[in-house]
C-alpha cells in the first residue's frame, strides 16, 4: 500500500513537472500575441514615460492620453473592458528593441512609421494614427520668425530618434551650419534648453506644445510655423503575428469610421438601432466583421462605448477639450480637409 502510494505519489510529481515545464515552453514560444493577451487578460501596452496630452501617469498612476486611449481601445475591443492593461513606460532607445522581445504587446508611444525601423526591428506599423512633422521651438524674445534664420544655432535634440536625423538632414540641405547638444533622455534636453545651453529645442510639433505646456513661463516660447519633416506617428506590432497586426489597424479604423459616420460614446446605443448600412456594419448589427478578426460581432460598438471614436480621443486629449489645444490640421478626417481616411468596413 505504502509502496503504490509513493509510486503514485511520484507520477503524480511527474506529471505536475512535465505540465509545468510543457507551459513554460508553450508561453515562450507562443509567438501569437492575441492568444497570449487573452490568456493573460490584459494588454500590454508601451507607452511614453511622460508627454502630456499622449501619455502621462498622474500621482496615482492612473495614465491618460491619445495614446494610451489608443491601447485602451484595444482593450476594449478585445475584453469590452478597456481597464484589462497594463502600461510600460519606455524610452526613446529601448522602444523597438522591448517590443521586439515580447515585453509589450504593442508600442503606442509617438512613434515615427519609418522603413528601416520595420526591417531592421521585424516590426510593422499597422495605421498611421496621428500625422505629425518636426519643428522648432525658441524663446520668443529671440526674434526668429523661420527656421532658415536658424544658421549657427546650438539645438537641443533628443538621441534614437527620427528627429535627430532629421535635424541633420535639414541644416545639411539648406547649408546651414549648427552645433548639436544631444541628450539620452527628454528630461535632459528640456533641462539644457530651459538653462540657455541651446538656442532653440526641435521635436516632432506635437511634443513641442506638450514641452512648452510644462514651462515656467509658456508665453515666451515660440514654435516656429516651418515642418521640416513628415513624421506618421503609429502604433507597432510585431512582424508575422497577423491576428493582432490586424485587430491593432482595426481598432484605428473603427474609430476613425466612426467618426466619420457621427457615432460617439454618447450615442452608440441609438447607433446599435439604426437602420443604415454601413453603420449597422460598423456596430455589428449586421455581418460578422469582428467574429472573423477573432473577436466578437460588437467589437468596435465596445470601442466607440468605453473610449469613443477618433475625434472623441483627439478632442479631449490635444483638441478644442484639452490644454494643448493642437489644431486637427492634417488629422482632420478626408471628408473635412484632413487626410484622415480608413477604408470602409464591408
Ligand atoms: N517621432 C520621433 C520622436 C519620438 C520621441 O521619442 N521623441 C522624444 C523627444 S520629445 C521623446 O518622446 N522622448 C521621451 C523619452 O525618451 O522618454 C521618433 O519616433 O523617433
Amino acid at each position: 500500500m505504502k509502496r503504490t502510494f509513493r509510486v503514485g505519489l511520484l507520477i503524480g510529481l511527474a506529471v505536475a513537472v512535465l505540465v509545468a515545464v510543457a507551459a513554460i515552453i508553450y508561453e515562450f514560444y507562443d509567438t501569437r500575441t492575441l492568444k497570449r493577451t487573452v490568456r493573460r487578460g490584459e494588454v500590454l501596452c508601451g507607452v511614453n514615460a511622460g508627454l502630456p496630452g499622449f501619455s502621462i501617469p498622474d500621482d496615482k498612476g492612473n495614465w491618460t492620453g491619445f495614446d494610451v486611449d489608443f491601447c485602451r481601445a484595444v482593450a476594449a475591443a478585445i475584453f469590452d473592458d478597456p481597464k484589462k492593461i497594463k502600461f510600460i513606460p519606455l524610452d526613446a532607445s529601448e522602444r523597438f528593441t522591448e517590443l521586439q522581445k515580447r515585453k509589450v504587446d504593442i508600442l503606442s508611444r509617438n512613434s515615427t512609421w519609418s522603413m528601416a525601423r520595420e526591417t531592421r526591428y521585424d516590426l510593422y506599423f499597422p495605421a498611421v494614427a496621428y500625422y505629425d512633422g518636426q519643428g522648432f521651438m525658441l524663446p520668443s524674445s529671440r526674434k526668429i520668425e523661420s527656421a532658415l534664420d536658424l544658421n549657427g544655432s546650438k539645438v537641443c535634440v533628443q538621441a534614437n530618434t527620427t528627429t535627430a536625423l532629421n535635424l541633420a538632414d535639414y541644416f545639411r540641405a539648406n547649408n546651414m551650419k549648427y552645433e548639436e547638444m544631444k541628450f539620452a533622455k527628454l528630461d535632459e534636453v528640456v533641462k539644457a534648453y530651459g538653462e540657455g545651453k541651446c538656442d532653440t529645442l526641435t521635436a516632432d510639433v506635437s511634443q513641442l506644445y506638450a514641452l512648452r505646456l510644462n514651462m515656467a513661463k509658456a508665453a515666451d516660447h515660440v514654435i516656429l510655423p516651418d515642418v521640416i519633416s513628415k513624421e506618421p506617428l503609429a502604433p507597432v506590432v510585431r512582424q508575422r503575428d497577423d491576428d493582432w497586426m490586424m485587430i491593432v489597424k482595426w481598432t484605428l479604423y473603427a474609430m476613425i469610421n466612426a467618426e466619420e459616420l457621427g457615432i460617439t460614446s454618447k450615442n452608440i446605443d441609438e447607433a446599435l438601432k439604426s437602420k443604415k448600412p454601413d453603420v449597422m456594419r460598423l456596430v455589428g448589427t449586421e455581418g460578422n466583421y469582428g467574429e472573423q478578426l477573432g473577436l466578437t460581432k460588437d467589437w468596435a460598438a465596445r470601442i466607440i462605448r468605453h473610449v469613443g471614436n477618433y475625434g472623441e480621443i483627439y478632442d479631449r486629449n490635444i483638441g478644442s477639450e484639452s490644454k494643448l489645444q493642437i489644431p486637427r490640421g492634417l488629422n482632420q478626417l478626408w471628408s473635412a480637409g484632413g487626410i484622415q481616411y480608413a477604408p470602409p468596413i464591408r
